[in-house]
């Protein structure tokens, strides 16, 4: 696509990492003052600055980012500037010729209750916060909004009492006092240096639920959740989780917590799900508030991890900070990191990295492999909210952890003391991190570091021999990595391969890996295209177990036949491997019933897939959590990302009926199943192993009512009524979704009555209409944005109806008539005016037309067509929709 033909009116430019310069001047303190009112808040900011000796000495250009607000005075040391003192410039504005120190004074006005891209300081409901993270503190007020000027923040708030008694900002309350007119004001000061993203405020009527937390060095920290009234009695389980976090940090990353207070504010209009403002933690209210009869043990898990993680921004982005954006993942890979291995430790580790692999695998691969693909560092962006990808998160985690499998727990935990010794209190960068890791370990990473830099997802293969006579099993392996946009030729990265050989008893043997005793696991290093490793004294029957624990984020196509998958289904003690195993063959299954079908031959389910399956319910040696993950097919997206082009409906029917089958083979077996495991688990028991048991006995359930057979119906409709908890409702329903009964009818209309006055519960409901495979579903998404609970503004409500559809309903939002792809462009059209950076998200189903065939491919350009012609495009969704068409 030529940017010509985009017509967009601005024409937004590329930032390049390349291009990066320190700043000219550094900000030592800032005091902020904010005036709220109903019409027009004033901001009033008094920055102490000097010239940054990095950067040069002499006079130079000051430039403060500024955007969407009137500005009113400039005062530098003691002199208001006149017009000519300044230059305006589209985004800031530039003050020449600051050699030494200086104090500048900025006025601003601004109007919070205007803002609906939710940026900056704006209002949700009827209180006042701020989200700041990438970029907006230039919509507060004129300032260098860079991560790497980092300043002492002091904070005055001032508003009406009545209607908005709670005044927070970040560190410590310092004043308090009355006003005039029935107003109030706050200071706080925060004694720490940051940047300007981790600046927060929030000012509302808000009920608060208070805890205290005693640091491992004996100091009491007081926790604090404040909510909209009406929500009070929702928040133990995110308090309960916080101060778990807390103690996991001390003991696992030696991480004090550093303030007198720790607070988080739940909001209702919030673009993603939280914030880690130093001290003030600003979160999306689906992710704090829950209780036994809205929160299902998934939402339990996810408020849990999205607590942690935010906690552990405290030491990973907010004590030690980016240097710039491109090095987001610095923070974001490495806290994904941690709170992932924090929810490990928590519940089921092998569940967990199972949850985490199809995350990446659902996600991150397909984003590797299409138009948006870019390396965990970034090289270039036009906006850089579009950077808060899966890739940066979710690879940039994968990226640590194999960081953590070269080196061994011991030498990373040195890696990272040393990280810290070295740069606290500073803004650095992915390099700085990896070379306190090279240093503290002693271990070379410069290949390793190819991870940061080159996009893609590396193919591995892995092909063996056995040698009878001699006794030794030769494997080979490769690798190599498809060009992506902007980086045609790939060079070999480094891929730990954790493997074992499993012997024909089931149990892993002793290795000798090339001459070398190796205990009986080892981590092989495939760090060029090629290498060669013979394993000695290996008996005959022998499997490898190849990728234990997912140790890299590659493909790995390796030339296990259908017996050696059944085989390691039934025995591997990896339990990622396990599941892998039967997945592989559960995919080959499918996808040779697509063939079929494609071919106008009969499919049906090969019976390797029914007697593995079989063979797992039958292992009473499986954790429930682990044996419901095990027994979960693949999904229609990762079947279709194992095709050359995905035929979505061929894969949709296929799958049905693997389903079927499965549900219709075994249906005693599940039925015994289901009726064993119901009314073992209180519903109030929270405990890993009884989500586990519920996980196991709903996942009983969907192949119940997926064999058609009236047993399986009335169960589901029975579990529904019963309301024991909301997962239980929650799992029915979704088992009862994809089918068109007066028993699916009823038991959705009873739910939305009973919870019509709880948004984020009417968010489930709204998924559960907007994700149903069943004809019509779009009209009934069209039909439901009148809906009178139906905020279209609202971020949650659009992720739930809209993003239902598009991101949770392939058959449909894929619909061969295109009708999908236009609902789409029209919603990211809307939603584009009032919140770009929702709208970019939401477009990104489009980007990947060349997955499908001509004639949906020719609808889906068509769609991003439309949307990159639109004249006041932003630049968010410029950068996606032009992208996707290149
Ligand atoms: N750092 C924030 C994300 C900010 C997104 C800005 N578009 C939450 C997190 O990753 O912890
Ligand atoms: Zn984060």
């Amino acid at each position: 696509m030529d940017r010509a033909d985009a017509a967009v009116k601005t024409d937004p430019s590329t930032i390049f990492l390349k291009d990066y310069t320190p700043p000219t001047h550094l900000i030592d303190t800032i005091e902020l003052t904010v005036r709220l009112n109903d019409d027009v808040t004033t901001v009033s900011s008094r920055l102490v600055g000097r010239r940054n000796p990095a950067s040069g000495s002499g006079p130079a250009d000051l430039y403060l980012d500024g955007e969407d607000q009137e500005l009113v005075s400039l005062t530098l040391d003691g002199r208001t500037l006149e017009k000519g003192d300044w230059r305006q410039k589209p985004e800031g504005i530039v003050v020449p010729g600051i050699a030494g120190d200086f104090t500048l004074e900025v006025e601003g006005r601004i109007k919070p209750q205007d803002n609906t891209r939710l940026e900056g300081l704006y209002k949700a409901g009827g209180m006042y916060c701020t989200q700041c993270e990438a970029e907006g503190f230039r919509r507060i007020t004129y300032f260098p909004d860079r991560p790497d000027v980092m300043a002492v923040y002091t904070v005055r708030i001032e508003a009406d009492k009545a209607r908005y008694p709670v005044l927070l900002s970040n560190g410590n309350r310092i004043e308090t006092g009355d006003l005039e007119e029935g107003r109030h004001y706050a200071v706080w000061h925060d004694p720490f240096r940051k940047p300007a993203y981790l600046f927060a405020m929030v000012a509302g009527d808000l009920m608060v639920d208070r805890d205290s937390f005693t640091t491992r060095s004996g100091r009491e920290v007081a926790l604090e959740i404040y909510v909209e009234p009406g929500n009070e009695g929702r928040t133990g389980h995110a308090m309960d989780s916080l101060k778990r976090s807390m103690a996991w940090d001390e003991e696992v990353y030696g991480f004090e917590y550093d303030l007198d207070i720790f607070m988080i504010v739940a909001v209702s209009s919030f673009n993603m799900g939280a914030m880690e403002n130093k001290g003030l933690n600003i979160f999306n209210d689906k992710f704090i508030l829950a209780d036994l009869s809205t929160a299902t043990d998934a939402d339990f898990q996810r408020i849990e991890a999205i607590v942690a993680h935010e906690y552990f921004h405290n030491w990973t982005g907010n004590r030690i900070t980016c240097r710039d954006w491109f090095q987001l993942s610095l923070k974001e890979g490495l806290t994904v990191f941690r709170d992932q291995e924090f929810s490990a430790d928590t519940h089921d580790r092998g569940v967990k990295r199972v949850g985490d692999v199809r995350l990446l695998r659902a996600a991150q691969f397909p984003e590797d492999g299409g138009p948006t693909a870019h390396p965990v560092r970034p090289d270039s962006y036009i906006e850089i909210n579009n950077f808060y990808t899966v890739t940066v998160y979710e690879k940039g985690a994968e990226v640590v952890r194999m960081i953590h499998s070269l080196l061994g727990a011991e030498a990373y935990r040195k890696g990272i003391d040393l990280y810290v010794e070295r740069h606290d209190g500073q803004a650095v960068t992915c390099d700085d991190f990896v070379a306190a890791m090279q240093d503290a370990s002693g271990i070379d990473l410069t290949r390793f570091k190819r991870w940061y830099a080159q996009a893609g997802t590396p193919r591995v293969s892995a092909d063996w021999r056995y040698d009878e006579a001699a006794r030794t099993l030769t494997l080979d392996l490769a690798q190599t990595t498809d060009p992506t946009p902007g980086q045609p030729d790939k060079q070999p990265v480094v891929i730990p391969l954790r493997t074992a050989l499993i012997g024909e008893n089931g149990q892993r043997l002793p290795l000798t890996v090339d001459g070398e005793e190796s205990g009986d696991e080892t981590v092989l290093v495939l760090d060029e295209a090629e290498r060669r490793v013979t394993f000695s004294d290996v008996p005959k029957g022998a499997v490898p177990s190849l990728l234990r624990g997912f140790s890299a984020p590659v493909k790995l196509d390796a030339a296990w036949s259908d017996a050696d998958l059944g085989f390691l289904a039934a025995t591997d003690d990896d339990p990622f491997s396990r599941w892998e195993a039967l997945q592989t063959l559960a995919t080959r299954a499918i996808l040779a019933m697509v063939e079929a079908k494609r071919a106008g031959r009969p499919m049906s389910l090969d019976a390797a897939v029914v007697s593995a399956v079989r063979d797992g319910l039958e292992d009473a040696r499986l954790e429930p959590a682990f044996l419901a993950e095990l027994l979960a097919l693949p999904g229609e997206s990762m079947l279709g990302q194992a095709m050359d082009v995905w035929h979505v409906d061929a894969v949709h029917e296929a799958r049905e009926d693997a389903i079927w089958t499965l549900g219709d083979t075994l249906f005693d077996t599940w039925l015994a199943l289901y009726d064993r495991l119901s009314g073992e688990t209180a519903a109030d028991d929270l405990s890993t192993a009884a989500m586990g048991r519920r996980a196991l006995r709903n996942r009983a359930l969907q192949f119940l009512v997926s064999s058609g057979r009236p047993e399986g119906l009335a169960r589901a409709a029975a579990q529904v009524q019963a309301a024991a908890s909301m997962t239980d409702v929650m799992s029915a329903l979704a088992a009862l979704n994809d089918t068109d009964c007066p028993e699916r009818t009823e038991a959705l209309q009873a739910f939305h009555d009973r919870w019509q006055d709880n948004p984020l519960v009417l968010d489930k409901w709204f998924t559960l209409e907007a994700s149903s495979a069943l004809p019509g579903t779009l009209d009934r998404v069209k039909e439901l944005q009148s809906h009178p609970r139906f905020d279209p503004k609202n971020p949650n409500r659009i992720r739930a109806l809209v993003g239902g559809f598009t991101m949770g309903n392939p058959v449909r939002f894929h619909a061969s008539d295109g009708s999908g792809y236009a609902f789409l462009a029209d919603e990211v059209l809307r939603i584009d005016q009032l919140n770009p950076q929702i709208a970019s998200r939401l477009c990104q189903p489009l980007v990947r037309w060349r997955r499908f065939d001509g004639e949906r491919a020719k609808a889906m350009t068509g769609a991003l067509r439309r949307i990159v012609e639109q004249p006041t495009l932003s630049k968010d969704v410029f950068e996606i929709a032009s992208k996707g068409l290149s």
